[in-house]
């Protein structure tokens, strides 16, 4: 990382309030939750089409179960990373953080953060496909696949966006304002590539806000970023966090936590 780069935005997150992140596979990757793409990723694996989209679960609601009830017993043991914890870390030292998250592990609610807009869903949530209610449901392995509702007995289905959906509205504008809000986005571990999610750096740039990616490679956001810091969310967020707890204290410009958030 280059060091004067690092001093420039120290220097400007000492004075920053309203500061935003969006994070993508990446940032869990050092848990050992697979990322999407990339070598190693599941849709090297896995076809899409077959398992995350709302087709596939009309084809064959047990396969997108079982591969499921797979990525489940697979998050459910692991921990949150360093970069998780600084994330967590960063709500008390800065007025108004939120985390963004495209993820569905939970793994930044685990962690400690609480201002967490979940995009995409979440793979601990149930839905019923009949009445639209949701909940949650941690048992590993699931008793029976497919999951069934319990009060109409209809079929549960993950409480996941899948391809070709749309995101909430409530939850997509949250994170819209937050973009356009922020003076700062921390953009860590995403590919950058699957809409509407890859959109929010952008409108939080229009806006006027400084973007600070963190990738171990560059991506199609990158000659956009303000910033961009090479290497793991796990090594470069605490190396990060240090120089800015170093920084801030002596600003005299901390204030205490904004409660309207
Ligand atoms: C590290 C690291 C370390 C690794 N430290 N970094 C053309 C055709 C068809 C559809 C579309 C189209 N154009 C746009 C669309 C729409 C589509 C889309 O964007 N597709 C693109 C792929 C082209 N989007 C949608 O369908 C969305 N809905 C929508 O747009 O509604 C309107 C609409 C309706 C009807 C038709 C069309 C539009 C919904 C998107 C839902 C995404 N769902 C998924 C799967 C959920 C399944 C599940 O989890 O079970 O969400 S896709 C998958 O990608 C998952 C992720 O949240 C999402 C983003 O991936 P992410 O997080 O970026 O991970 P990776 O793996 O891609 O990247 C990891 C990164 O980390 C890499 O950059 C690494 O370098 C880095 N990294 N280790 C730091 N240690």
């Amino acid at each position: 990382m280059a060091e004067h780069q690092v001093d420039e935005v120290v220097e400007f997150l000492a004075g920053a309030r309203r500061v935003a992140v969006l994070t993508g596979a990446g940032i869990s990757a050092e848990s050992g939750v697979p990322t999407f793409r990339g070598n190693d990723g599941l849709w090297k694996q896995y076809r899409a089409e077959t398992l995350a989209t709302p087709e596939a679960f009309e084809r064959d609601p047990v396969l997108v179960w079982e591969w499921y009830d797979w990525r489940r017993s697979l998050i459910a043991p692991v921990a949150p990373n360093a970069g998780h914890r600084v994330l967590a870390g960063w709500e008390s030292l800065f007025g108004d953080l939120a985390v963004i998250t495209q993820n569905v592990d939970g793994l930044h609610a685990k962690a400690g953060s609480r201002n967490i807009v979940e995009l995409h869903g979440n793979i601990w949530k149930l839905r019923c496909t009949r009445e639209g209610t949701v909940e949650e449901n941690r048992n590993t392995p699931l008793p029976r696949i497919p999951p069934v509702c319990p009060n109409c007995g209809s079929l549960f289905r993950p409480h996941i966006v899948w391809f070709g959906e749309s995101l909430d509205p409530v939850v997509f504008d949250r994170a819209y304002g937050l973009s356009e809000a922020c003076q700062a986005m921390f953009v860590i571990g995403t590919s950058a590539v699957v809409q509407p999610a890859a959109s929010l750096p952008l409108a939080a740039s229009r806006a006027g806000a400084k973007i600070i990616e963190v990738n171990i490679e560059p991506t199609p956001l990158t000659p956009q970023a303000d910033y961009f810091f090479p290497g793991k969310a796990g090594e470069v967020l605490p190396l990060l966090d240090r120089r800015l707890r170093d920084r801030r204290p002596a600003s005299g410009r901390e204030r205490p936590p904004d409660r309207r958030a």
